[in-house]
């Protein structure tokens, strides 16, 4: 039977780098779905499932969720999307995530974006969002950087490893930006 994996590009870089901004608008000017694992598990908190409280716990302390819940929220998503093409945006934050999501969709990405940001950028961006996100205070935002640097980082170290990684220096202006990442999403003339 003729089937098609499905296109997944990993959108990855620090708590605060952009990653939600700068999907928004590839959105807006390439054909995909923008996946936002902390905005599904934010979504599950909400709905009220069984996990919920466990979900909100770990996002106040800055920890990853179990590989198996976000993956099946991801999963669902990318079904009920109808696409076949998806930017997957802070997700695998680990090897272990990195790891079961292959395992269990077979789909490895096309490639992976970067948002390289040094981290006073990124915390003065946290600091000022003002979304009412409960991970937004400066304890937990010390935490997710902790976070990133142990567990993240390796993760995109194994991408650059297979020459996977585009990376985007991210501390610049959201349009200058853009102008970098757009650069990667068009296909080049031969
Ligand atoms: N902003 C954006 N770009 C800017 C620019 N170039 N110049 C100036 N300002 C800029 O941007 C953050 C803020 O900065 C916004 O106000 C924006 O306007 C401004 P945003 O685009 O939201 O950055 P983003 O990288 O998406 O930041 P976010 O806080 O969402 O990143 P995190 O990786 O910390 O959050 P996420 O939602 O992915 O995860 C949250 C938690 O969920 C994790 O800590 C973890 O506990 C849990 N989680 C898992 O356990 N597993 C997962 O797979 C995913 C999440
Ligand atoms: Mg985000």
């Amino acid at each position: 039977l003729a089937y098609k994996k499905p296109t997944v590009v990993f959108v990855l870089g620090g708590p605060g780098s952009g990653k939600g901004t700068q999907c928004a608008n590839i959105v807006q000017n390439f054909h995909y779905t923008h996946l936002s694992a902390g905005d599904l598990l934010r979504a599950e908190i909400k709905s009220g499932s069984e996990n919920g409280t466990m979900i909100q716990n770990m996002i106040k302390e800055g920890k990853i969720v179990p590989s198996e819940v976000t993956i099946k929220l991801l999963e669902k998503a990318m079904l009920d999307s109808g696409n076949d093409k998806f930017l997957i945006d802070g997700f695998p934050r680990n090897e272990e995530n990195r790891a079961a999501f292959e395992a269990v969709t077979k789909i490895e990405p096309e490639f992976v974006l970067f948002f390289n940001c040094p981290e006073e950028e990124m915390e003065r961006r946290l600091l000022s969002r003002n979304q009412g996100r409960e991970d937004d205070n400066i304890e937990t935002i010390r935490k997710r950087f902790k976070v990133f640097l142990e567990s993240s980082l390796p993760v995109i170290e194994y991408y650059k490893a297979k020459g996977k990684v585009r990376e985007i220096d991210a501390a610049k202006p959201i349009e200058e930006v853009f102008e970098a990442v757009k650069v990667v999403f068009t296909p080049k003339e031969e």
